[in-house]
């Protein structure tokens, strides 16, 4: 689909963290993620949204696609679900002319693919301070098919991800005219939905090298 693959820093400035993200310092957003700080202006990145911000400042107004893979960090206490030191997967096109339905048609495919492709997806509306408007996705659950299981708690439907179009303030801030150029952006968390397709009880598996959890997954050949 002509995405590049961009990385970043794990350890971010405050600025492209929060700032750049139309996060100012005080928004009570800032609050649902609990942060690393190192200084007042350096901090362990909390999403990989940052690599997107620098992308945008890097292209000077040229249309581009990107995926940003990697670690994020969160002052969380571990358990079962939760984990200081996860990974994100991001999305970011930017360009004239990019719709909501340019991101339904890009989600749509991408839960096909892996999800199985009688997967049918559904966006809800939500809140994200770089988006607007902000959806999330479900997609038809892939063990009952949308009658109702355990995997899906009985609704039919299973939460994958965040997306939405970029906010005029982040598009501005990443120099681009938000009157000639729009975007659409999505984010998941890999570990989640490895935990949901293969039925993963505890996040603590991904890092704490028990051979007998790695043993049971192998590289797909192509
Ligand atoms: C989630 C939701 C999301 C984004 C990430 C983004 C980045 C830029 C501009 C606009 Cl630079 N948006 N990223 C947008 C919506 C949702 O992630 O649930 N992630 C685990």
């Amino acid at each position: 689909m002509g995405y590049e693959v961009a990385e970043g820093p794990e350890v971010e400035k405050d600025y492209y963290n929060f700032e750049a993200l139309n996060l100012p310092k005080g928004h009570p957003a800032r609050d649902m993620q609990d942060s690393f700080y190192i200084t007042e202006d350096i901090l362990l990145r909390t999403h990989t949204s940052p690599v997107q911000a620098r992308t945008m400042e890097a292209k000077e107004g040229r249309p581009f696609r990107i995926i940003c893979p990697g670690k994020v960090y969160r002052r969380d206490n571990d358990d079962a679900t939760h984990s200081h030191q996860f990974t994100q997967i991001e999305g970011l096109v930017v360009g004239e002319g990019i719709r909501m339905s340019d991101l339904k048609g890009t989600l749509d495919l991408f839960a096909k693919k892996m999800f199985g492709e009688d997967r049918e997806i559904r966006l809800r509306p939500s809140y994200f301070p770089f988006t607007e408007p902000s959806v999330e996705m479900d997609i038809s659950c892939f063990k009952c098919g949308g009658s109702g299981c355990n995997v899906c708690k009985g609704t039919g439907w299973i939460e994958i991800l965040g997306a939405g179009m970029v906010h005029p303030n982040v598009l501005r801030m990443g120099g681009y005219d938000p009157e000639t150029v729009s975007g659409f952006a999505f984010g998941m968390g890999p570990e989640r939905i490895a935990m949901l397709k293969y039925g993963i009880d505890d996040i603590r598996h991904f890092y704490t090298d028990d051979i007998r959890f790695i043993a049971q997954f192998h590289r797909a050949e192509s």
